[in-house]
């Protein structure tokens, strides 16, 4: 899994604004919007819930350690969608103890390898792996107008990838499933919570795959493996994978048909999952 640096999230508060009216220009919804469709509650559910709510950050120091930004960019994108949030003060254990005394609702927190979201009431974890995977997995249905029985590659097929390639096939999608190692497609395919696991083709060469599947979801961390030459009028990419996958060229080509951020649709996503089962 990629860790994320304080580069990847410097300015992401106050870009917030710009980054929400982007991401309605180009699938219709605002932030909220796509993670309450991304974990299937309704908007109304969502907000009157989150209003409600107090959530805790505590920063983690296991592993490889803080993140500089880390917790703050979390705690900018909470606020923006409501919600009573704060950082501990402690990391840790402290940090632990501390949300208990504030009578935290949801707890998040992210370590080298997982980064969950606790509902505290119900025992309940949501994992922002499989948040993020549905979260850019809806959103390029939204931008795509709607994937159902169109054909769709999904490169990456860790956490994020089978999350996203389950939330595809219950679209309706015809997925197509790429890896550098070819045994974790494999494991996708078995592992996948779908009794429509027909639906899933795996391919061993991505060149080929990526000339012909117009509707591609990059949940790898792979540098430059999507070009210019893979990039036509009709091309939509969403992706979550850091850093992003495609060339400076095919950046600017495939222009505003692009969904990628660091956090920002995981997070809301993750919480909106949390906060599902809150009556
Ligand atoms: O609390 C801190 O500052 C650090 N322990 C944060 C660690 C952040 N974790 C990661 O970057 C993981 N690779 C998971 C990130 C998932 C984002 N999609």
């Amino acid at each position: 899994m990629t860790r994320l640096k304080t580069v990847d999230i410097a300015g992401l508060d106050s870009m917030l604004s710009l980054y929400e009216a982007e991401l309605i220009a180009k699938t219709g919804d605002d932030l909220i919007g796509l993670a309450c469709r991304a974990a299937d509650i309704s908007k109304g559910h969502f907000q009157k819930r989150v209003n409600a709510l107090s959530i805790g950050l505590i920063p983690i120091t296991s592993g490889q350690g803080i993140i500089i930004g880390f917790c703050d960019a979390v705690a900018s994108i909470l606020s923006h969608v409501g919600g009573k949030i704060f950082v501990t003060q402690k990391p840790d254990v402290g940090g632990w103890a501390e949300s208990f005394e504030r009578g935290a609702d949801i707890v998040m927190m992210a370590d080298d390898d997982r980064f969950v979201a606790l509902n505290m009431t119900h025992r309940l974890v949501v994992d922002n792996a499989a948040a993020t995977g549905r979260a850019f997995a809806t959103g390029l249905n939204m931008m795509a107008g709607n994937l159902e029985d169109c054909a769709v590659l999904v490169i990456g097929c860790g956490p994020v990838g089978t999350s996203a390639v389950e939330t595809l096939i219950r679209i309706g999608a015809r997925v197509t499933i790429y890896d550098i190692h070819p045994s974790r497609c494999r494991d996708l395919k078995d592992r996948v919570n779908t009794p429509l696991k027909s639906a899933i083709r795996l391919a061993d060469d991505p060149e080929p795959a990526l000339t012909e599947n117009k509707f591609i979801l990059d949940a790898s961390p792979a540098e430059n493996i999507i070009k210019v030459d893979h990039i036509t009028p009709e091309t939509y990419i969403s992706a979550p994978g850091i850093p992003l996958g495609l060339s400076e060229a095919a950046r600017l080509k495939v222009s505003n048909r692009l969904l990628h951020d660091p956090l920002q649709l995981g997070v809301v996503t993750m919480l909106a999952m949390a906060v599902k089962h809150l009556p």
